[in-house]
């Protein structure tokens, strides 16, 4: 029996599933989590001792790949100092400057330790400044696991086909109005219905957890156009696309600027560490500048915000981005062109560093697609590129992320694996 093996065996007594987030247990795809060992640039070795290329990066922070060196250098710096104070520390300051620097919609910004904390929050300031309590999500779209959100979520609640969790108050899911993704009319519609009791509109600009699914510009144009109609909070969701897909996020790629942002995943370095940012106005109803109450033992950890701030510094060094995507948009545009070539019945979506193959013929514009997606051969897909060394997420509805640390030579390989694998299942 392998080691990982073994290891879950034993998870399995002592945690729910044997996992401390239900999407990693490897459950959609039939097989059973490698226990990872560690990781350096885009590699990871379990703890049999086989490699593989990652393109999870631990589910979108690890832009610059596992154990960034200068990255190490400056957490070990800060830890050798003392690893937790709840207390003021000068780096807190450091890391605001740079996000208000990088993200032009967030005048002021507060550090959370997760992208689900980060999303509770920002609705909770969005309720109390609007004094309303109703929210729009969209069907498919995930922002962590807070009550107001399980409902018609993306990520591991699709994955495990519990889009709307048990355990959600009633009272509270009546608060979430669900429409459609990419679907402005199904808003329009709510707006019409309920317009003075809406507090927020959430959403993912660039879907990650559904699959990718990019969201059309008129259709966050219009989200803008409606919350400003109608005196709501435009909240972008950018634990996922915030400083991947652009440095100032997927509100800079579409020329959008929401009221509040939340931010998660790359902000921390691979380290717990969130936000949620935005106008002035709004931020400074957030205690104890105002009334609307929100805190945290381990916000603004030092560890966490020099892992961030760190990698901020990085990605914002002249030619990341550039570099990044133009490595990215080759290694899709050759699926892509494969796909085409084979008349393959798969669908790729991307938006340069993060993309989506869907096992589904023709385009995936919203949940109606994604879920259409043939979930048994995306298994079979994961467990053959696995086999051949390439990990990338155990679900269909997750991304994959390409990072700084991606060699050439280790994107043809994975190509050349693609390939394969997909040729073996079809032809
Ligand atoms: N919900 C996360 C991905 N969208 C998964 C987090 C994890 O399992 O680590």
């Amino acid at each position: 029996m392998s080691k990982s093996k073994q290891l879950f065996e034993q998870a399995k007594t002592v945690m729910p599933g044997g996992v401390n987030s239900p999407v990693r247990a490897f459950g959609s795809v039939g097989l059973d989590p490698l226990f990872i060992e560690s990781g350096k640039g885009a590699t990871i070795r379990d703890v049999d001792g086989n490699e593989y290329i990652d393109y999870v990066g631990s589910w979108g922070p690890l832009i610059l790949g596992h154990a960034h060196e200068e990255v190490l250098d400056f957490v070990s710096q800060t830890a050798a100092k003392g690893t937790s104070f709840g207390a003021p520390v000068e780096l807190e300051i450091r890391i605001a400057e740079q996000i208000i620097k990088m993200v032009s919609s967030v005048d002021m910004v507060r550090m959370v330790n997760s992208g689900t904390e980060a999303t509770m929050s920002a609705i909770r300031v969005a309720r109390g400044f609007t004094r309303r309590n109703k929210i729009v999500k969209f069907e498919g779209c995930y922002h962590g696991h807070g009550d107001s959100f399980l409902i018609k979520a993306g990520s591991g609640a699709l994955t495990l086909g519990e889009p709307t969790s048990p355990g959600v108050p009633q009272a509270l899911a009546e608060q979430t109005l669900i429409a459609g993704y990419n679907d402005l009319a199904s808003v329009e519609r709510l707006f019409n219905q309920h317009g003075v009791d809406i507090a927020a509109v959430i959403v993912e600009p660039i879907a990650g957890n559904m699959g990718v699914i990019p969201g059309r510009a008129d259709f966050l144009q219009g989200l803008r156009r409606l919350c400003d109609e109608h005196g709501s909070v435009l909240i972008f969701d950018e634990v996922m696309t915030g400083f991947r897909v652009h440095p100032g996020g997927a509100q800079a790629l579409y020329g959008i600027k929401p009221d509040l942002t939340t931010m998660g995943k790359i902000i921390g370095g691979g380290l717990p560490a969130a936000a949620y940012g935005g106008k002035k106005e709004i931020m400074l109803q957030v205690a104890p500048a105002g009334p609307i109450y929100q805190a945290g033992t381990l916000s603004g950890n030092p560890l966490a915000m020099a892992a961030g701030l760190k990698t901020l510094e990085i990605i914002s060094r002249p030619g990341f981005y550039e570099a990044l995507n133009q490595k990215a948009q080759h290694f899709f545009k050759e699926i892509e062109k494969f796909i085409a070539q084979e008349k393959l019945p798969l669908s790729l979506n991307y938006v340069n560093s993060m993309g989506c193959v869907f096992f589904k013929d023709g385009a995936v514009s919203g949940y109606a697609d994604a879920v259409q997606s043939d979930t048994e051969q995306f298994a079979r897909y994961f467990g053959a590129l696995l086999g051949r060394g390439v990990y990338i997420a155990p679900s269909q509805f997750e991304a994959l992320f390409i990072s700084a640390a991606h060699t050439p030579e280790q994107l043809d390989f994975t190509l050349a694996q693609i390939q394969e694998v997909l040729m073996k299942i079809y032809k």
